[in-house]
């Protein structure tokens, strides 16, 4: 038993309350199962995805969809939460005034966890770092396990006999966990995202900054300064563009170009990486400084490096014989993003973007716009808000599917333009997921771009 668990186990006796049945409800009965208890699941959607899997886990548990109580039924001890529900719930309100701790997955992942745990959050680019460090670790003979927030919940991962877990938290699981220790930990950035559930940015940066409440070292952004006063961990390491102080990492110039440093000690060549953008130098570099808390080789964490493409919908070229440049960065949902790929990409530019901008304003995208050739399609719940914001820049037009997005910027690009798909919003007001959203937008360009061949 570790000291996380001492402190959980005082409520397992009565019944656990669990909240949302999705991916996290199904690890937490799954969790439940394996320990002999059973709970009542509660979800406000009529249909929660998780239901008939809950079922089968367990045959015994009270499942009540549509709706979430208002209160706390008598005979609950604890209530296990999913990431993303309202923090104003009346049935928190209960919870909190008869003083019923409120726990996330990641905390009782925390309670029986024994390897060693790595944690990564961050406005962007945390789904890249995690499995980049975890494609280092293995590469540097370590046997490891990511998931959480990048798919695979927390409680799942135990399942395998890793020595060291990699985990990307969201806001939404840190602002619900109490109880975290992690060897080493990093906030890569932080930009406005999620403001429609986090009160304010300052509210949201606050929990994305608990990631350091509690780890053995802070790995910290020094090119965004703010973030040293997120941490009084006193031990730290750092990473940013520049040049590293000895035990930092950052760039070095040298005679046969840029090379990625440990202090003066030259680690690799950058130009020997295949991930695109200042924005993924940075997250290599983050890869790197976490990596090395572990006191693993350097050289497996460089083959990793080198190796690793990157994942699907972040900067993915998508092939044609067009002469024109496709990307698919579906990934960009916020603003921040999609100006992290925008200023990756040179030249004449068609962007396609719009979806849900999560309650942000968009001002720094016009800012960015102001100065580049760029024409813009926008879709979606928020394409007004791109007009009201972008149609003194540039020129700002609707479309009303992807499809007809990527039709419009065919009619407009020319050869060595680039079309890049960076919503700088969510997907959920059209599509399943930014996945379905990046793959629809791979198969109309190819489709548009077999169709052109064919006429030619
Ligand atoms: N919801 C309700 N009522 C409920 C339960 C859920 O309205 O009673 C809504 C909430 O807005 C909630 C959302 O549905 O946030 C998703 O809940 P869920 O139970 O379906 O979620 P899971 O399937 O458990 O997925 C969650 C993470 N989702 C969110 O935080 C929204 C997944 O991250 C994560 O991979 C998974 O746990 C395993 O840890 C996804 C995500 O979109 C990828 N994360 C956000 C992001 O990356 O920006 C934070
Ligand atoms: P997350 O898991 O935080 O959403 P991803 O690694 O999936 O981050 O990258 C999502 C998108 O964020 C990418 O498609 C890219 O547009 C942008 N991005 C990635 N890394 C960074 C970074 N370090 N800073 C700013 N934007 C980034």
């Amino acid at each position: 038993m570790n000291a996380v668990s001492e402190n959980l186990q005082s409520a397992e006796n009565g019944k656990a309350l669990v909240l949302g049945m999705g991916a996290t409800g199904i690890s937490i009965a799954s969790w439940l199962a394996a320990n002999g208890r059973s709970g009542i699941f509660a979800d406000s959607r009529r249909q929660p995805p998780g239901c008939a899997a809950i079922q089968d886990l367990l045959p015994d548990a009270q499942l009540q969809c549509g709706d979430l109580p208002g209160s706390v039924p008598q005979d609950v001890s604890e209530i296990l939460i999913s990431p993303g529900l309202e923090l104003d719930l009346p049935l928190l309100k209960d919870a909190e005034a008869r003083n019923i701790p409120v726990r996330s997955d990641i905390d009782l992942f925390m309670g029986v966890c024994e390897g060693r745990v790595l944690g990564i959050t961050g406005s962007n680019g945390k789904s890249t770092v995690t499995k980049l460090v975890e494609g280092m670790l293995n590469a540097a003979g370590v046997t490891v396990a990511a998931g959480a927030n990048l798919g695979t919940p927390a409680l799942d991962l135990l399942a395998t006999s890793a020595e060291v877990f990699v985990l990307e938290l969201s806001s939404f699981q840190l602002e619900r966990s109490d109880y975290l220790q992690l060897h080493a930990a990093v906030l890569l950035n932080v930009s406005p995202d999620h403001l429609d559930h986090h009160a304010s940015i300052e509210d949201y940066a606050a929990a994305k900054a608990r990631i350091y409440k509690c780890c053995g070292t802070a790995v910290v952004n020094r090119d965004e300064p703010d973030m040293f006063q997120q941490t009084e961990i006193s031990e730290q390491i750092s990473f940013g563009l520049g040049l590293p102080a000895p035990t930092d990492w950052g760039i070095v110039e040298c005679d046969d170009g840029q090379w990625i440093a440990r202090g003066n000690f030259l680690v690799m060549p950058v130009a020997e990486l295949q991930l695109v953008g200042q924005h993924n130098l940075l997250n290599v570099l983050a890869a790197f400084a976490i990596a090395s808390t572990l006191d693993v080789p350097v050289d497996g964490l460089v083959t990793a490096a080198r190796l690793f493409t990157g994942l699907p919908h972040r900067m993915q070229r998508v092939p044609t014989r067009d002469g024109i440049v496709w990307i698919n960065d579906s990934k960009a949902t916020n603003e921040a993003a999609a100006l992290a790929s925008i200023n990756s990409v040179d030249g004449r530019l068609i962007l396609i973007a719009g979806g849900d901008a999560k309650g942000g304003d968009l001002e720094l995208l016009r800012t960015t716009l102001e100065h580049r050739d760029v024409s813009v399609i926008v879709l979606g719940k928020d394409r007004d808000l791109f007009h009201t914001q972008l149609s003194d820049v540039c020129k700002v037009r609707s479309a009303e599917s992807l499809e007809k997005a990527v039709a419009m910027a065919a009619v407009t690009a020319s050869s060595s333009d680039t079309v890049l798909l960076a919503p700088a919003c969510s997907s959920l007001d059209m599509f399943s997921g930014y996945g379905e959203r990046g793959e629809r937008f791979c198969q109309a360009v190819q489709s548009l771009s077999m169709s052109m061949e064919d006429h030619s």
